[in-house]
């Protein structure tokens, strides 16, 4: 027997990001309340604001997808913002969904959050088995915090909380600015603006050796709704598509993709952080749930969306 969302009131925490976003686009389909607080509503750092907050909107069904992120420089440039808020954020959403009779909650996890070298791919069972990658150990550790609270939730009070680990997002409303994005919407923009200036290079951060494995943000937020109506374990959940590509092989299909045809170069004072995290998602598979976006075409959808509303 799954869980109904129908007729709930479900507060979508964060909102306005890219996986906020995009669990709002997917929930028009469903038919519940969806609850938002901007900003300038609250700020979900603080405590008591969060408790009235919740107070007084009374969600039934919480997705936690509000969160400091970023790519592999702002983690390792920024570790308080990465550690710090999102050990409080999480913490004062989690703990008050319990307070306040809360029936679902949905957490987000991450693939950096298994150990730097786990057997590929990567089982549920990795994770806390080794050391972790260094350039995001901060925002790990806040997610794992985040994961074993929900776990803490349903082992002492038996409360329904879920978390998943998505592999590397991307998809509109992703963050573009080239210091703190990821690599996939780095290479649009960098691809873009040397199309634009006839540019004969681009330069990538790193060797272009690590493997990475992209899942396109609409299939996230498919997978959650999915989740939030046919899961309720204690194993945090992978979501990824199966397969993953060198970051050259990656820049070579955004160039494709976007019209440059120049050359690439690599930039070794960059970091490459970890050599490869592609996740086995065999037991998602086996609830019934797969991703349906290719890379080319969400690469492709991506780009239409930054040309339509950042470049
Ligand atoms: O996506 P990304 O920033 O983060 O970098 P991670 C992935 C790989 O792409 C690294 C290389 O090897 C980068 O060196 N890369 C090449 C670039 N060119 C670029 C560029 O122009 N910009 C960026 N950003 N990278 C993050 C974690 O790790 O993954 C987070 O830091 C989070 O905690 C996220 O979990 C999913 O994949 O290395």
């Amino acid at each position: 027997m799954g869980f109904s969302i129908t007729g709930k009131r479900v507060w979508v925490a964060g909102h306005n990001g890219m996986v906020g976003g995009a669990v709002v686009r997917r929930l028009a389909s469903e038919n519940c309340e969806v609850l938002k607080a901007t900003r300038q509503d609250l700020d979900l750092t603080r405590q008591a604001d969060v408790e009235a907050w919740m107070a007084d909107k009374k969600p039934q069904v919480v997705v936690v997808a509000a969160a400091v992120v970023g790519g592999i420089h702002a983690n390792n440039t920024r570790p308080v913002d990465f550690l710090n808020a999102n050990l409080q954020i999480q913490s004062n959403i989690i703990s008050n969904a319990h307070n306040i009779g809360v029936e679902k909650l949905f957490f987000l996890g991450s693939s950096c959050i298994y150990p730097r070298l786990a057997p590929q791919p990567i089982n549920e069972d990795s994770l806390l088995t080794g050391a972790l990658e260094p350039t995001n150990e901060w925002y790990a550790i806040a997610k794992i915090a985040g994961v074993k609270l929900c776990q803490a939730y349903r082992r002492q009070f038996n409360a329904d909380f879920i978390s998943a680990m998505p592999t590397n997002l991307y998809g509109p409303g992703d963050n573009f600015d080239l210091l703190s994005s990821h690599v996939l919407p780095a290479l649009i923009v960098k691809a873009h603006n040397a199309k634009l200036q006839n540019a004969q290079a681009l330069e990538l951060w790193g060797s272009g050796k690590p493997m990475r494995e992209f899942l396109h943000v609409d299939d996230l937020a498919d997978a959650c709704v999915f989740l939030l109506k046919n899961y309720s374990g204690d194993v945090p959940l992978n979501v990824g598509v199966g397969s993953d590509v060198t970051i050259r092989e990656l820049a070579e299909l955004i160039a494709d993709v976007v019209g440059f045809k120049g050359r690439f170069t690599f930039d070794a004072t960059k970091p490459d952080g970890t050599p490869r995290k592609l996740l086995d998602c065999g037991r998602i598979h086996g609830l019934g749930w797969k991703a349906k976006i290719g890379l080319r075409d969400g690469i492709a959808r991506t780009y239409e969306w930054y040309k339509a509303n950042e470049a």
